[in-house]
């Protein structure tokens, strides 16, 4: 796998990412064989490594690329890591930033650097006998990740056409950030729809309030959030027990039908590092149980909490009356010992009626791996692909549609040559996706 990181958010969270998947490969307290440890550490180092460095670190298979010095310099010097990033993976073209906006940074900046990017990306790809796919993090509401994020995906997508592209996604706090964000959101939405496989998103606010209610973080940063985004994204990429769960399988589990190509990941446990302890009582089918309450929508006289931000519970409770998003597809993936008097029940993710009725073969897949997470006794992810999302997309189409019609901000496009059709389009690429979605639930089994 090749990770490319776009932008401030990018950058930090792929540094967090490669931090995390150093941590996981020095974990100790792993619960299997010494062989069954070597294996998925030289697993790890395969899929994220490309080597060693003269100085004995491991060298992160990433490119980095910014249009700001600031955040590329942080990371890059910072020496405390077992891994470091290839001097010649780095691409910053100072000249500060793309001012949160797309158009600079798709139709200006990304254009300016492609061919630079581009010899990068294949110098680390031709090194490859097994080339997985790319991994692309990147930020929707600033100018680099987002413009020259979507940019660079359209121009993979043309060069390397039979290769998976996963674009991460992270969307921005609802409110008091900057005032173009939406419209940030919507081009690179819809961009990456038609030119990726898969996107997934993140959104900050859950993040944020992940570390606030469940980690219980005082003063909560973007570091404290890049922790748990990369625990969500290693928690998928990290190795299984079967070879063969690559990212082609994922993408054929999950983007099984082309009109649906967004997921997002649910995990848990997420638990202060003082209560670790606390963890064991839990078994893996109350985990189960609760990342399955985690599909739920409110009915017609509730109010649904968020239950991705609860504690799980031992008590199974009564499920009779809920209401589930309706899936496309998902995968459900623990990491951890399974004892016998402990076993993993998954019929609770495979009941068709979780599912759209078109999909008849292959809804639900789960992946094991025994070898313990990141000192985690057990941790499950959920990658789903559901009709949850249409509810924020629905809001931001609003919001952005709301600044539209009134033109604010869109001089600022202009100038660097985006066009009143150019929204319009990616208007309309948003809308159908939020359409399919909506309509999914009248396609339950
Ligand atoms: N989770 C997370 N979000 C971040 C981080 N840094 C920035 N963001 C979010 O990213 C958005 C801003 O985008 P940036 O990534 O800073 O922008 P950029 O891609 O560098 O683009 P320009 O600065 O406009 O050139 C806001 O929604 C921030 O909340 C980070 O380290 N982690
Ligand atoms: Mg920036």
């Amino acid at each position: 796998m090749l990770t490319i990181q776009f932008g401030q958010c990018g950058n930090q969270l792929g540094h967090t990412l490669f931090s995390e998947v150093s941590s996981d490969m020095e974990c100790v307290n792993t619960g299997v064989s010494h062989k069954a440890n070597f294996q998925y550490s030289e697993d790890t180092f395969d899929k994220w490594f490309s080597g060693i460095s003269k100085s004995n670190e491991r060298l992160a298979r990433a490119v980095l690329v910014d249009t700001e010095e600031k955040v590329i310099n942080k990371i890059y010097n910072d020496t405390n890591n077992p891994w470091t990033y290839s001097t010649k993976n780095v691409i910053c073209q100072a000249g500060g930033g793309c001012a949160n906006n797309w158009a600079l940074g798709y139709l200006i900046k990304g254009y300016e650097l492609s061919d630079v990017i581009l010899n990068c990306i294949r110098q680390e790809t031709e090194k490859l006998d097994h080339f997985d796919g790319f991994l692309l993090l990147l930020s929707s509401a600033g100018g680099t990740g987002s413009g020259i994020g979507s940019y660079i995906t359209k121009l993979l997508r043309e060069e390397y056409d039979k290769k998976p592209i996963v674009n991460t996604t992270v969307l921005p706090f609802s409110f008091g950030e900057v005032c173009t964000q939406n419209y940030n959101t919507l081009l690179t939405l819809a961009k990456l729809y038609n030119e990726s496989d898969i996107n997934i998103l993140i959104e900050n606010e859950q993040i944020y309030n992940i570390c606030n209610n469940l980690l219980q973080t005082s003063a909560t940063n973007l570091q404290d959030m890049n922790k748990v985004i990369s625990e969500k994204l290693l928690a998928v990429f990290q190795p299984i027990n079967h070879v063969k769960c690559n990212i082609n399988s994922l993408l054929s589990q999950i983007v099984c039908h082309p009109s649906y190509k967004i997921a997002t990941i649910k995990t848990t446990p997420h638990i202060p590092a003082t209560s670790a302890n606390y963890e064991s009582t839990y078994n893996w089918n109350s985990y189960i149980h609760h990342l399955k309450q985690t599909l739920r929508i409110s009915n017609l006289n509730s109010q649904l909490t968020n239950i991705e931000l609860k504690m799980p519970s031992n008590s199974l409770a009564n499920t009779a009356h809920h209401v589930y998003a309706c899936s496309v597809s998902n995968i459900l993936i623990t990491r951890g010992i399974i004892q016998e008097q402990n076993l993993i029940m998954t019929d609770k993710f495979e009941e068709k009626h979780l599912y759209a009725n078109w999909n008849t073969i292959d809804w639900f897949s789960h992946w094991h791996q025994n070898r313990k997470f990141l000192n985690h006794d057990k941790f499950l992810a959920l990658v789903t692909n559901n009709s949850q999302i249409s509810y924020s997309l629905d809001t931001l189409l609003n919001k952005t549609w709301k600044s539209y019609i009134h033109s604010a901000f869109l001089h600022q496009y202009k100038q660097f040559g985006l066009e009143e059709d150019d929204f319009l389009q990616a208007f309309a690429v948003l809308e159908n996706v939020v359409k399919e979605y909506k309509e999914l639930v009248s396609h339950m089994k």
